[in-house]
């Protein structure tokens, strides 16, 4: 597979305190106002709504192409298949908007549509998510760390049970998504060495549901052998609770359970003692994407990639966040 061009991540500075949503740059703050000027027409090709993560993520971009904000907003959310949402671009293009922002569910398959887009002269910014091939196609990519996200849920998994004999199962996300591709790439290479046996992985959809269905298998196949849990996301993993209880064994205990995306049910999971470790990946990324728009539209520079600092939970640093999650 092409490798995915990143052009190199430029930091804002006052990027983190993402879950509270104060800070400026990705993942906080509040997009600039209107201004008074033209309204912008933006095309927002969401994935779906597979998760909490998402809603989360599609508020946020909701709240900062609001009217209020000088944005007409022709929102798209693709169910997660991408040739609708590739289909959705191509009505953006037609419909002659002023820019167009995709959450890309796959890495695949996007050189023909935003060659159209670029033939057409309107502008595509990538949130969240991002694509293989040539990063001349859009104009900037605004979104979370993925490798450094399974890096980070790996070197917890390596510190905590990689020196004894570890018997791991993997909910994976979206196949061919990036977030699944470099969860997994991260989490493997910090795992290198340890006692930590790969026993299967399957894909969970990013869903609570399939998290459970899958899980499931696992259970009946290797039983209580498992000792581990990777869920590439919290939904899978609170999916997987059902089918672990229903087993009679303890989450949390008999199989440890680490997630990624600290949504408010997931840190809830860990505060309650059944997810062991839990990674933050900032869904509020709207005031950036939206400020990002806005630059391009006036004409100025803006960054290739601009990424959001994402915090890690124990469960006692869960409760103590709790109060306070913006999502
Ligand atoms: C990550 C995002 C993933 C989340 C899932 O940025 O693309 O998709 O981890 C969501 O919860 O479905």
């Amino acid at each position: 597979m092409k490798k995915r061009i990143l052009a190199g991540f430029a930091l804002i500075g006052a990027m983190a305190l993402a879950a509270t949503g104060c800070a400026s740059g990705a993942g906080g703050g509040t997009a600039s106002g209107g201004g008074g000027g033209k309204v912008i027409t933006v095309g927002f090709a969401q994935t779906g709504s597979e998760s909490g993560w998402r809603s989360a993520n599609t508020e946020s971009m909701k709240d900062a192409f609001s009217a209020k904000n000088g944005f007409k907003l022709i929102f798209n959310a693709a169910d997660n298949k991408p040739e609708n949402q590739i289909a959705a671009v191509r009505s953006f293009i037609n419909q002659g908007v002023d820019a167009i922002v995709i959450a890309p569910v796959v890495t695949t398959g996007w050189d023909d549509v935003l060659k159209e887009a670029k033939d057409a002269g309107i502008p595509v910014v990538l949130e969240d998510r991002t694509i293989d091939g040539s990063s001349d196609l859009y104009k900037a990519w605004i979104g979370d760390d993925f490798k450094k996200e399974g890096e980070t849920a790996g070197a917890w998994a390596a510190t905590n049970l990689g020196s004894k004999a570890t018997n791991m199962v993997v909910l994976e996300g979206t196949t061919g998504s990036a977030p699944a591709i470099d969860r997994a790439t991260g989490f493997d290479d910090a795992i290198k060495g340890t006692q930590i046996k790969t026993l299967d992985s399957q894909t969970g959809n990013f869903t609570r549901a399939d998290g459970k269905t899958v899980m499931e298998g696992f259970l009946q196949k290797y039983g209580k052998t498992i000792n581990l849990l990777f869920a590439q996301n919290d939904d899978m993993g609170l999916g997987a609770l059902d089918a672990i209880k229903a087993a009679g064994l303890t989450p949390g205990k008999d199989i440890q359970i680490i997630t990624i995306d600290a949504t408010h049910d997931g840190l809830q999971a860990a505060a309650n003692g059944e997810f062991n470790y839990v990674v933050e990946c900032n869904p509020l990324l709207g005031p950036t994407v939206a400020d990002t728009v806005k630059a391009i539209l006036a004409g100025k520079d803006v960054p290739k990639a601009q990424t959001a600092t994402d915090a890690s939970f124990t469960p006692e640093q869960a409760k103590a966040a709790l109060p306070d999650r913006k999502y």
